[in-house]
Formats: C-alpha cells, structure tokens, sequence
C-alpha cells in the first residue's frame, strides 16, 4: 500500500476514534470492536484489512492507538468524553509545546487550555514539539513548562505514550518561551 494511502487511513481512523465514531459503538474507555471498524475502513479502502491495521497500530513511532483483544481505541487526541486511564508523572521536570507565534503569545498570557481536546498535549522533547508545531506552521514556537514547579503547586501532568504528556491546564506562570 502507497505510503500516502497509509496515511489517509490513520487520519480516518483518528477523526471516528477521538471525534466521531459514527455507527460504530463505543465503550466508556473509548474502544470499539476492530472487526468492525475493518469493515467500515473498507467501504472506503477495500485493500484495507485486519492484519494491515494490527501493523499499522504495531509499527507506528506516535503510538496514537491501542489494541486490547479484539478492541482498539485512540490513546489521546479526543474532542469526545472518553475515560483513559492515566497514570499521574511524577517525575519528569520539563516539558515542550510547539504552536504557532499567534498561539504563543497568547498562552503566555492566559496560559495552556485544551482548546477543543479533553486535554493540553505536551512534548517531552524539543524536537518533537518542533515536529507538533510544524503541522500548523514551518516556523514554530517552542514554549517549555516549568513541570516540576506547577507539580509542586498541584498540576497533574500524565504520560501517555514516549512522545506525548497531558494536562487539564497549564497556567501562563509556569510557561517560558524557549529562545533557540
Ligand atoms: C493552542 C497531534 C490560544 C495550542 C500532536 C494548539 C499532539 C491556545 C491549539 C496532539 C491556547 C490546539 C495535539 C490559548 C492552547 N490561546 N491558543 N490559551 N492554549 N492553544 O491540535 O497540542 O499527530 O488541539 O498551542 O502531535 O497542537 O494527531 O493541540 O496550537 O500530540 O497524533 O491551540 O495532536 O497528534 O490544537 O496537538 P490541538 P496540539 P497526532
């Protein structure tokens, strides 16, 4: 399958797992039967199959979904109410979020929101939140947050996946614009 192909595909499956799922049924922790989502992937790309998604999910570098059994889900991302389980980070002490100037300027004033997500999505690196902020912008802000100092005033942070933490809210007090 054409690498463009491959990523129509996982853009499709983000948009029914984090957005909306349409006619597939969805549990409270945000899976759906794979089976099922197969077959609606299908009337759209009939060369999709079960084996081609287990890889897909297996292979890829984000670690954007996850599959338990014969269910997969998205493992952030979602606009939906969904329950993921998290475990709270306690350790690590920074964290990066790539945005465009326009955003920047703004959460340095009113700090980090979800915006449309359930949550604030963070980088554990530099180049990954340069990679975050390219998808709206080629030249992104890299702005760092002061993890250990919001902790210890009561911020959760959550570990997801290698590359991506999440918050409820961040506030403009523990955000720094990175000069590079
Ligand atoms: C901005 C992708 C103004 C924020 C990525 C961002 C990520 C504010 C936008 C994941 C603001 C929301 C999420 C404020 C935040 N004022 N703008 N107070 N607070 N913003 O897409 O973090 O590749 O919902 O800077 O890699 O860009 O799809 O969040 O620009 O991990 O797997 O509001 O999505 O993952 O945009 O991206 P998004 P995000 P995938």
């Amino acid at each position: 399958m054409e690498n463009d192909e491959k990523v129509n595909v996982s853009r499709y499956i983000s948009y029914l797992l984090r957005h909306n799922p349409e006619d597939l049924e969805m549990d409270k922790e945000g899976f759906v039967d794979l089976d099922k989502l197969v077959s609606k992937i299908r009337r759209r790309c009939p060369s999709v199959d079960r084996d081609f998604l287990v890889r897909m999910v297996e292979e890829s570098e984000r670690k954007r979904f996850e599959i338990v059994d014969d269910k997969i889900r998205a493992l952030y991302g979602h606009t939906i109410p969904v329950q993921v389980r998290l475990e709270e980070d306690k350790q690590i002490a920074w964290l990066y979020h790539g945005t465009t100037a326009e955003a920047a300027k703004e959460i340095l004033e009113k700090g980090l929101r979800p915006m449309r997500r359930r949550w604030v999505h963070l980088s554990p690196t530099e180049e990954i939140a340069l990679d975050v902020g390219r998808r709206r912008t080629n030249r992104p802000m890299i702005l760092v947050i002061d993890v250990a100092e919001a902790r210890k005033h009561g911020v959760k942070f959550f570990r997801v996946t290698d590359n991506v933490y999440v918050c409820k809210y961040v506030s403009a007090k523990y955000i720094k614009m990175l000069h590079v």
